[in-house]
């Protein structure tokens, strides 16, 4: 238990988070640009839409909403994502969701580290997609070999970040002091490092298998490749990002924009190429970092989620090489057979809701009973879309293949091991639907209570 001479894992998050920012801002030009755009785009959004401001700022999401980040970062061995989940669990950041990427020809697979409970996530939602590389996917034994050597002589944390760890581990938490220490000696794991710690001829030889082994074997650290600040309007600050300098991706990944935006939508822009020193002076580059966006909607039921993927697969064939227009055409045509309204959505099951009293159902207590369509339809109660948290495997793939180039390798496909992911992380992932599901219970529970019924 945190005792009162401890910081808080929610106050070492958003520190964390700060830093997080400020370093990638110095390292990544544009970030900081296209963090101005979607400051900008919010305001203008949030200006025009009293509703949902007033939504947003009754739900604890409009403090957060400014400070909301996630990032990315790929490791190479069990150790070093093992050792992770006990970093960001001084956070309070802990592992939500198993992600198969090598279903889309991407030799990795994924968890996201994320707050939990809704207190943390109002504060500061941030989250780092981790994905572990998978070694055993590459054939060539040799090549396997010598990534596996290469990795074995690194150490990712700083010794300062090692004995807090362990410290906040035996004492339950951290004090001010330590943990101002420890959110810098963290910071060191997620740095640009511009020195390759092998030779060129190597580099290019794990290149050749898939650019992501080069991204993850040859350098000292898990360099954060990007950091995703969340927009309210996705298509206004693509469509801004050119004159803003910068090149986004060519079509919006996830579900078409609609009148209750669903699960999450994203766009990136290209990554930098970025000069690189080999051993053996060796001078080259090296393609790690890009920019990214995100529009977070309800999160769906296992109901709603099977819908979704069932008509992303269906728009596939027709979307196939289309511009972003013409894309987001076609799947609104198809995404017509999701219904679009929050009460279809909601009686249908296809997605999560929240239940509060409203004013009125506070003075209505101890009411008989009714049923809960009945107390809205009164206005006692009222049911707010509860935001999805986590992320798309489809889009993700999407995103790793607009930053790699291209690089799909089929015979990675049909391999999800989440038990050996487990393994390697030393713990279960917590199922994310389970979350939602019991936040949804938990207040409709309470608003039952609360009715007496
Ligand atoms: C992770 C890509 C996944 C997202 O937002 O879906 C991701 C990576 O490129 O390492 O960040
Ligand atoms: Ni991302």
């Amino acid at each position: 238990m945190t005792t009162p001479s401890h910081v808080s894992p929610d106050e070492i998050r958003d520190r964390f988070s700060r830093a997080m920012s400020a370093m990638y801002q110095a390292e990544v030009p544009q970030y900081e640009t296209l963090l101005e755009l979607v400051t900008q785009v919010n305001r203008e959004v949030l200006e025009g839409d009293a509703v949902l401001a007033e939504r947003l700022a009754a739900h604890d999401e409009l403090n957060r909403l400014g400070v909301e980040r996630h990032g990315a970062i790929r490791v190479g061995t069990a150790d070093e994502l093992a050792m992770l989940r006990r970093l960001f669990a001084v956070m309070g950041m802990h592992p939500v969701g198993y992600y198969d990427l090598s279903e889309a020809g991407v030799p990795v697979h994924s968890t996201a580290f994320r707050p939990v409970d809704d207190a943390a996530l109002a504060r500061n939602p941030f989250r780092i997609f981790t994905s572990l590389l998978r070694l055993e996917l590459i054939e060539s034994e040799a090549l396997r070999e010598r990534a596996a050597a290469i990795l074995a002589e690194r150490d990712i944390f700083t010794p300062g970040a090692r004995e807090l760890i362990a410290r906040c581990e035996t004492q339950g938490g951290l004090t001010d002091e330590e943990a101002e220490r420890f959110v810098a000696e963290a910071l060191e794991t997620f740095r640009w490092h511009q020195d390759a710690t092998v030779d060129l001829a190597t580099y290019e030889a794990l290149h050749a298998e898939h650019r992501l082994i080069a991204d993850v074997v040859c350098f000292r650290g898990p360099h954060i490749n990007h950091l995703t600040p969340r927009t309210l309007d996705i298509d206004e600050v693509q469509r801004r990002m050119p004159a803003a300098g910068m090149n986004p991706k060519a079509v919006i990944e996830g579900p078409p924009r609609r009148d209750c935006p669903i699960l999450l939508r994203q766009t990136s822009f290209k990554a930098l190429e970025e000069p690189t020193r080999f051993k053996g002076e060796r001078k080259g580059t090296h393609t790690a970092r890009f920019g990214e966006i995100e529009q977070r909607g309800v999160a769906l039921t296992a109901k709603g989620r099977g819908l979704y993927d069932r008509l992303l697969t269906a728009s596939r064939e027709r979307t196939q090489g289309l511009d972003n227009a013409a894309h987001q055409r076609v799947l609104a045509e198809v995404f017509a057979d999701f219904p679009d309204d929050e009460a279809a959505l909601r009686r249908q099951g296809l997605a999560f809701f929240e239940y509060r009293l409203t004013e009125a159902g506070r003075a209505a207590e101890g009411r008989e009973a009714a049923d809960l369509e009945a107390w809205i339809a009164q206005g006692l109660v009222t049911a707010r879309p509860i935001t999805y948290e986590d992320f798309l495997p489809v889009s993700a793939a999407g995103i790793f293949q607009s930053n790699l180039g291209g690089g799909e390798n089929a015979a990675y496909a049909g391999n999800a091991n989440r038990e050996a992911f487990e393994a390697a992380l030393g713990a279960a992932v917590t199922d994310e639907l389970s979350l939602y599901a019991e936040r949804e219970r938990a207040s409709l529970a309470a608003v039952r209570e609360a009715l007496g019924a």
